[in-house]
């Protein structure tokens, strides 16, 4: 796009980013070696970098796509491994012009494997400080939670003593909820927002990706959120939609995520002029970009100037509304304005 030096040159917060979905195939295969991890014998995806890279071509749904971000991040095990991870994609992220990065992890599917918790802070630390030091970025870390797991597990982890030691030290900013959405109402978690509330965390949940509006409604008004992750559905309710420009909440779009796990048919049908329009804040983000083609989030912004041909002014606000919209201090927001 004609856009394209403008749009990489504006400062740029990502909101939504799977650490674990950064893990590109060639690393997945490099580590799976170094680590002796057997990768599944019986798909033929496992074959090669290049089979693999095929078969993310054909996601049908999120499940289907959650499958093998489970067991791509099965050869994740040294802290090392996870400090390589985060600080490969603090480099693209960085490149293409993030100012501020706040990154989701998912603590349950490592400790699940036999990944301690400890191992993956220090790993996420190491990559956090080298991403300040060297390139000037600022990050945060977000645990989210897996909704496919019975609520009482994801209370046990945030109540492990090395993770509550974490909130508190301010090394981890807030909590999430992701994986499967259908059949997992937000209400679930309620007990375990409100734990992070009452530690004053902040507080955001994947709602509306594949759900219905009414998984919106509900993370708002059970779990206390100031952010909501996709909301891709939002749209469906006007009243809904008008309340959530009125509060001034959040929304973080991944835009060519929602194509490629066929959550829309096309970008067009992505709300982006409806938002804009109701006056409804957003970011755009990448989501798992390894995953999603390699697509980054400056790739996301040019793919909805080619879809949406946005005007400049729009995307100020949208750059600004990412920064007013983060968790960082405010004199780190002042300095990216
Ligand atoms: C996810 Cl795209 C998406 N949705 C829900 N949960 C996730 N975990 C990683 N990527
Ligand atoms: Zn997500």
């Amino acid at each position: 796009t004609l856009l394209h030096p403008f749009l990489e040159s504006l400062p740029k917060c990502e909101h939504h980013l799977h650490i674990e979905g950064s893990l590109e195939p060639s690393l997945l295969f490099e580590l799976a070696a170094k680590n002796n991890i057997v990768l599944p014998q019986d798909d033929e995806a496992f074959e090669s970098q290049d089979a693999l890279q095929a078969r993310y071509k054909r996601f049908t749904s999120l499940d289907d796509f959650l499958h093998y971000y489970y067991i791509g991040m099965s050869v994740l095990i040294t802290p090392e491994d996870f400090a390589q991870l985060a600080m490969e994609y603090f480099q693209k992220a960085a490149k293409t012009g993030v100012y501020h990065a706040e990154i989701f992890f998912d603590p349950q599917a490592h400790l699940e494997r036999g990944v301690s918790y400890s191992t993956l802070m220090e790993g996420f630390t190491t990559a956090r400080y080298r991403a300040q030091h060297e390139l000037g970025m600022t990050t945060l870390l977000v645990s989210c939670f897996l909704r496919h797991l019975p609520p009482t597990n994801s209370i046990s982890v945030f109540n492990q003593p090395d993770v509550l030691k974490s909130y508190r030290a301010g090394q981890v900013v807030g909590i999430g909820l992701d994986s499967s959405e259908k059949d997992f109402p937000p209400h679930l978690f309620k007990d375990l927002y409100a734990m992070a509330t009452t530690l004053k965390l902040r507080r955001t949940a994947h709602a509306g990706e594949e759900g219905p509006v009414e998984y919106i409604r509900d993370a708002l008004e059970s779990l206390g959120i100031d952010r909501i992750d996709h909301g891709l559905h939002l749209a469906d309710d006007e009243e809904l939609m008008a309340l959530v420009a009125k509060r001034g909440t959040l929304l973080t779009l991944c835009p060519l995520s929602n194509v490629v796990l066929k959550c829309v048919e096309t970008l067009s049908d992505v709300p982006i002029r409806k938002f804009l329009d109701a006056g409804v804040k957003f970011s755009i983000n990448s989501d798992d970009p390894a995953y999603f083609g390699g697509n980054y989030i400056l790739d996301n912004y040019c793919a909805v100037q080619e879809t949406f041909d946005l005007s400049i002014d729009e995307w100020k606000t949208i750059c600004r509304s990412g920064i007013e919209g983060s968790w960082c201090t405010t004199s780190r927001k002042a300095e990216m304005i």
